[in-house]
């Protein structure tokens, strides 16, 4: 049966060193709690780092056997793996780049082998674990290699990737040298999940632009499959920190610490040493409040948890040292012998006092300058079991497009965040309950194992769909179906659309003529069958690019065509009206003037609108803004608008290739029908075609036609076949 694989940068347990003996302790992580019913369950195992370096192999060979007890399966890092590859690539590079801190970021070479081989050291261990059709869940931005490496192994394996910290935008991504590399490692998966809508969004944004891969609807059109981008809000173990919050234990710590800290109102500060948790701009405001409410002197104290963390990287250790700076500043200014305005901790605390701070505090200040999610805040809100409370939370948390009914602040306005703390401190007990019950409520639905069952479900959704599209790909069975079908055919005919099908596409469309392979193919099929070119171009392209053969075309998707028994050259099939054009030209031009690379192409029956030229994203941004114009305009003149292709085209609906290949077909007996097309304007011909004939799209989008195929490349493939 096939089982699952979780791998992350970090096991869920930790290994330590104690008297020449080592033991691991548990992560009580939310995410560990949450995949605790996956890797424990089954023949599945979860796959990653210890945290320790251990070179000697007996006890590396010890290690493995305590740690598939288990279920865990270790990869051990070398002292120089572990700086090269986690505080070097993983923490001065990726850290603060996707964090938008690019002034920390550290471009060096060495550090990226040293990520690279560390990802394959990662593939490596799995690879001795995993069966072909496995599921693997690959975590955070320590392993974004990791997908792809499985990927061109394992190529059916189900691989999943979760990205905890925040997605960047376009420019920032675009400043790492290896920014191509490590997006498309991403895409070795089949469903990519971040915290919130908008790092979705840069990712599928920065996708397009680094590697060209487009998109649709969150599905990434790669090579050969489709990725699925999608934002999973991640929650916590409500009930554990309810239950604990309440539980006898925690509440008698609760009532020890009061003791000590009297009546003062208490603010909740607790973060990870990090940069991104905006703790010295904290302390700032905290300073600014005090400084000017003498009111509140005596009245308040923070509460300021600083979790130790990766304290050996510099400007770690320089934030360590400037929180310290601050701390003492506000407490010598302002302390008095039965007040201090700052309790500050730099340690972790046992689970049942943490439980304890988030249940006695008032207000939880949460002002992370960056986040990709922030449990801290759950946390806090879960813990007020009596509803009562106030959080104060960042903007620029992942957390705050969910919780929205917490007083919601920007961490780089000072003065907006005095007011905040000052309005949370006012604020009355039945508006902290009715925005503490509305949040809680929200938290208790979407929990960690909701989370965890959401994105399974989407996964296996994902997968399913990749079915569906593969079972309706050209393999070679139906590439025999339909050879044997052509050859032993007394009269066959082909429908192949031009651009995209049987050649590339190019910036600029007049350089995407026939090349001598597509001509050779075109000279030898068309003694065997009848070959129709059925093309949105207009005629004089298409007539001197196919001068001499021995074909059937149709231009600009039917107004004109070219029959090779007919000594006639190009006939009109449908009556022009154009009285529309200058009014529409007008609309495009101005479209144009404002769209650098944009181009007008005036066919006989249509304006087309090009933008592939355009700068990537501006050219869709206008395209839709011409869309809606066109389409209002469109209506009084009984004309359509069509998407295609990086165009808009404007046109009379009753022109169409479908209409035009059943007048092609007409009076004839076909015994072998073949229609090839890559976009909308030839899902009419596919409509059009009788039920016995092969249809194929070209690329995997949804389609009428019967099957859908990589690319032009294997349409050239297909119809060589045919000419053998
Ligand atoms: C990354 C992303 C995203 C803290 N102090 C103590 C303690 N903690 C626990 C908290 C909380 C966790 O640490 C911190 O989680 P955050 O989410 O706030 O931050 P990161 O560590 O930066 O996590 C973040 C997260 O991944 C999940 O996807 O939300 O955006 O940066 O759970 O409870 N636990 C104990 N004692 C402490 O003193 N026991």
């Amino acid at each position: 049966m096939a089982k699952t694989i979780i791998v992350s940068n970090r096991l869920p347990v930790s290994l330590r060193h104690r008297n020449n003996r080592f033991e691991f302790k548990p992560s009580a992580g939310g995410l560990a709690t949450g995949l605790g019913s996956i890797y424990k369950s089954g023949e599945n195992i979860w796959i990653g780092w210890p945290g320790n370096t251990v070179e000697d192999p007996e006890q590396r060979a010890e290690i493995i056997l305590e740690l598939h007890e288990l279920k865990m399966a270790p990869v051990f890092l070398s002292k120089e793996d572990v700086e090269q590859f986690y505080e070097g690539f993983s923490n001065e590079t990726l850290w603060p780049a996707f964090h938008y801190f690019t002034q920390y970021i550290v471009y060096n070479p060495e550090h990226w082998e040293a990520y690279i081989r560390v990802n394959q050291l990662f593939c490596d261990a799995i690879l001795k674990k995993a069966d072909p059709d496995d599921t693997i869940w690959v975590h955070d931005y320590q392993l974004l290699l990791l997908p792809k490496m499985l990927r061109d192994v394992l190529p059916n394996a189900t691989i999943a990737f979760f990205q905890h910290i925040p997605f960047p935008s376009y420019e920032i991504i675009r400043m790492i040298p290896w920014r191509k590399e490590l997006l498309e490692g991403v895409c070795g998966s089949d469903l990519v999940g971040f915290h919130t809508y908008d790092d979705m969004r840069h990712f599928l944004s920065a996708v397009g632009r680094i590697t060209g891969m487009t998109s649709e609807s969150g599905y990434i059109q790669a090579e050969n499959r489709i990725i699925n981008v999608d934002s999973f809000p991640m929650g916590i173990d409500y009930g554990k920190f309810e239950k604990q919050a309440k539980s006898k234990r925690t509440q008698k710590i609760v009532k020890n610490f009061k003791n000590q800290v009297g009546d003062s109102k208490l603010i909740l500060t607790i973060d990870r040493l990090d940069y991104s948790k905006g703790i010295p701009q904290r302390l700032h405001v905290f300073y600014e409040l005090l400084k000017n409410h003498k009111d509140l002197h005596g009245k308040i104290s923070m509460i300021m948890v600083v979790v130790p963390s990766r304290d050996k990287v510099q400007s770690y250790k320089e934030l360590k040292e400037e929180i310290d700076l601050l701390v003492g500043r506000i407490n010598a200014e302002y302390s008095t012998l039965n007040w201090i305005p700052v309790h500050y901790f730099y340690r972790g605390f046992p689970f049942e006092e943490l439980s304890a701070f988030y249940s006695m505090s008032d207000i939880a200040l949460v002002t992370p300058l960056r986040d990709g999610m922030n449990l801290v805040c759950k946390e806090f809100v879960a813990s007020k079991t009596d509803q009562t409370g106030v959080l104060i939370l960042s903007e620029m948390a992942g957390a705050s497009k969910e919780l929205i009914d917490a007083v919601l602040v920007n961490p780089n306005d000072k003065q907006g965040m005095v007011d905040a703390i000052y309005q949370a401190l006012a604020m009355k007990p039945e508006e902290q309950k009715s925005r503490m019950v509305s949040m809680q409520e929200s938290l208790k639905k979407y929990d960690i194992f909701q989370w965890v069952k959401v994105y399974l479900d989407r996964l296996e959704h994902v997968k399913k769909k990749q079915a569906e599209l593969i079972s309706r790909v050209v393999d070679t069975k139906i590439i025999q179906e339909i050879e044997e079908k052509f050859k032993s055919a007394s009269n066959p005919v082909l429908f192949l659309d031009y651009d995209g099908t049987l050649t590339g596409f190019k910036a600029n469309p007049q350089d995407a003529k026939p090349d001598a392979e597509l001509k050779s193919i075109v000279k030898n099929l068309s003694p065997k069958a009848q070959v129709v070119i059925i093309s949105g171009r207009d005629k004089d392209t298409l007539g001197k690019w196919f001068k001499g053969q021995e074909i059937d075309m149709i231009a600009e998707h039917g107004v004109w065509v070219m029959r090779k028994s007919s000594k006639e050259g190009w006939e009109l099939y449908a009556e022009v009206d154009d009285s529309w054009k200058e009014e529409i030209r007008k609309i495009m031009e101005y479209y144009v003037l404002r769209t650098p690379g944009a181009f007008i192409e005036e066919k006989h029956h249509s304006l087309v609108w090009h933008y592939r030229k355009v700068e990537s994203g501006l050219g869709d941004l206008r395209m839709r803004e011409l869309f809606s114009h066109l389409k209002y305009m469109a209506s009084g003149y009984n004309l359509q608008v069509l998407e295609g292709n990086m165009v808009l085209e404007i046109k009379r609906p009753d022109i169409n290739k479908g209409r035009a290949a059943v007048a092609m077909m007409k009076g004839n007996e076909y015994d072998f029908v073949l229609a090839i097309g890559d976009d909308w304007t030839d899902e009419d011909t596919f409509k059009a075609m009788p039920k016995n004939a092969y249809t194929i799209r070209v690329g995997y989008a949804y389609t009428q036609a019967n099957y859908n195929i990589k690319s032009f490349r294997q349409v050239r493939d297909l119809l060589k076949k045919l000419i053998e």
